[in-house]
């Protein structure tokens, strides 16, 4: 069995489709999801369906991502948020426009049923953006920091490494788990293409929202796949910009 984990989506349904395709995914593989299953290209409503429906016949993990979390608060409350809206809200309310209230009902189930967190028998733990306390995830006090939080990348990709892990300058926070796998920062803002591993953190988004691909690892390999850039799945889209 394969545990393989796939960064984030944003509605790029037509990307995830290919990737599944291209890792020959089968039902006996693990499927990490690390959220931000919306808010980017037009597929929100056609992303979340295949989601629910993939869970039914494979083995699947999904982490909750901020664009969730907002996506639910304005299914649940149709409150406008003007932040939500310019950072792939807009999309994401056009693609529900025509939705029935029973789609939207079993959408906000699939939503609320998202886990902030996954933590596997191995010590390697999966989440969408980090965690800030020195104890780690079971002491954070906060728990939107696990899908807002952006110091663990920042702080993984700045760790001397001529820093040993003896040494009590080493940060705290990188030596609690095994392996931390994240999305929510594109490895796209450093430059990078695929996903990118900084101490013991490993970054799977490579940008879908944007102008990168779709990416997915497996977690004991390291092998990489990765879809075409998503734009080209939605050649009159602006995507995210
Ligand atoms: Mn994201």
């Amino acid at each position: 069995m394969r545990t393989l984990v796939i960064g984030d989506i944003h509605s790029g349904l037509k990307a995830l489709q290919q990737l599944l395709q291209k890792a020959a995914v089968t039902k006996e593989d693990h499927l990490i999801f690390l959220g931000d299953y919306v808010d980017g290209w037009s597929e929100a409503v056609e992303t979340i369906n295949f989601l629910i429906e993939l869970k039914k016949t494979h083995n699947c993990t999904f982490i909750r991502g901020n664009h969730d979390e907002l996506c639910l608060n304005w299914l649940k409350t149709k409150e406008h948020n003007d932040t939500w809206v310019l950072h792939g809200g807009v999309s994401t309310k056009k693609s529900y426009a025509d939705v029935d209230d029973t789609t939207k009902s079993e959408h906000m189930d699939f939503l609320e049923s998202l886990e902030n967190y996954y933590l596997d028998t191995s010590d390697r733990l999966f989440l969408h953006a980090g965690f800030t306390n020195l104890k780690g995830v079971d002491y954070e006090y906060f728990s939107k920091s696990f899908y807002w939080d952006r110091t663990l990348w920042e702080l993984a990709l700045a760790v001397d490494r001529s820093l040993s892990k003896e040494d009590n300058r080493y940060p705290h926070r990188l030596l609690l788990y095994k392996e931390i796998y994240i999305g929510h920062t594109p490895v796209t803002r450093i430059g990078k293409t695929e996903p990118h591993n900084a101490a013991n953190v490993f970054n799977i988004d490579t940008g879908a929202a944007f102008k990168g691909p779709l990416s997915m690892l497996d977690i004991d390999t390291k092998e990489v796949w990765q879809s075409d850039p998503v734009a080209s799945f939605y050649p009159t889209e602006k995507g995210r910009n």
